[in-house]
């Protein structure tokens, strides 16, 4: 991979002056891309979505969503977001449009909420109305306690159902696994969760009816899956999560299934130790794909332009501490190549396509580069 890099100075804050240095372009396997920074001086952006207008709506940890209007980012944020757990791994998380935004307005938001000398994983939903929020109200509350592992993706599907993952607060994997919370339905700890676009609960979600078990889940036995991304042309919802030390995994998510944490993976425990007896057993979902070393697994996009139609079809996993963009080629269910891309430059923690077919990446900031870069083919402008 060629790659050509210049300097960008940025000011984080009103305080800190800060360095970060990504490509003007880079070379891939297939196709070569120039590289324009979108924007900077976001702070611990989470996740990012396009209106249809082509601005962007983008959180950051710290409770703060804010607007990127006419590719400028405006200064001041939008109000009207809820009060958050802004510590460790909590926040202001991932932010979607409903697929109708267009004739109502709504943004869903997900993020840790202070509860009960804790925190839980939330989402909320309100309207937009210029740089307001307005009608905002939570409409499903995670049961769960912890430290980090949210999870927080939100995506929806084809037919409007929003699905929310939880991770699984960081509850100790080692001891009684088949009794971990993660393998007990009664509570939200390492599951997909499928609800209305108001929070109600499908009846047809595979544990409804069924005694102690919470009726949001749709699968379970994940550990933190912090990228998810429904795939419009097969019908098939996917996620990527962390595994421990090594193990990453990229999940086909199907309605009831058990994936398995913390009874078996491919990772092991920090510091190397033995953390499953087995990467497989009966009736535990198998990964269609993982990653030893990890890459710690982010934001995921199932690219679906016409503007680099070298990649139509492809998945893109971001990698946090891997600083790096995973290109997954699939052929089905299966992943046929991987090609490593846009190393090196910051932690990815989300990915997402623009109206324009372009791919853009977000930075976190928290090593390396902040914001929000787009990559497009060199021919495209
Ligand atoms: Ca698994």
């Amino acid at each position: 991979m060629l790659l050509r890099t210049f300097a960008l100075l940025l000011v984080a804050g009103s305080t800190a002056l800060m360095a970060c240095s990504q490509p003007t372009s880079i070379d891939t396997d297939l196709v070569d891309l120039d590289v324009e920074v979108v924007t900077e001086g976001l702070e611990s952006l989470w996740g990012f979505t396009f209106l249809p207008n082509g601005d962007i709506l983008a959180t950051e940890r710290d409770g703060r969503l804010r607007m990127v209007k006419d590719g400028e980012l405006v200064a001041e944020s939008i109000s009207g977001v809820p009060e958050v757990h802004a510590r460790g791994q909590g926040g202001l998380l991932d932010v979607a449009l409903h697929p109708e935004f267009e004739s109502n307005g709504f943004v869903y938001l997900s993020y840790a909420k202070p509860l009960d000398g804790n925190s839980t994983t939330v989402v909320a939903r309100g309207r937009l109305d210029g740089m307001a929020l307005v009608d905002v109200e939570d409409i499903w509350v995670a049961d769960s306690r912890g430290r980090g592992h949210y999870g927080s993706r939100l995506v929806f599907d084809d037919e409007g159902y929003l699905f929310i993952t939880v991770g699984d607060r960081q509850d100790n994997p080692n001891g009684d696994q088949a009794n971990h919370s993660a393998q007990d339905l009664s509570n939200h700890h390492g599951t997909v969760n499928r609800i209305h676009d108001d929070g109600s609960i499908p009846s047809d979600n595979p544990f409804v009816g069924q005694d102690g078990a919470e009726p949001s889940i749709w699968s379970y036995g994940h550990r933190n899956s912090q990228g998810m991304a429904y795939d419009f042309a097969s019908g098939r919802l996917w996620l990527n999560e962390h595994g421990p030390q090594g193990g990453d995994e990229l999940n086909l998510v199907e309605q009831g299934a058990n994936y398995g944490w913390p009874v078996v993976g491919y990772g092991v425990n920090y510091g190397g130790d033995n953390l499953h007896d087995a990467t497989q057993g009966d009736g535990l979902v198998d990964p269609v794909h993982y990653w030893v070393p990890s890459i710690a697994t982010s934001g995921m996009l199932i690219y679906t332009g016409t503007l680099i139609p070298e990649w139509t079809g492809n998945f893109f996993v971001g990698g946090l501490r891997g600083q790096q963009v995973a290109r997954l080629t699939m052929d089905g269910e299966s992943v046929v190549s991987e090609e490593t891309i846009y190393q090196g430059h910051g932690r990815i923690r989300d990915i997402r396509q623009g109206p324009d077919g372009a791919i853009y990446l977000g930075l976190d900031g928290d090593a390396d580069g902040a914001g929000i870069v787009r990559i497009a083919p060199t021919t495209s402008r």
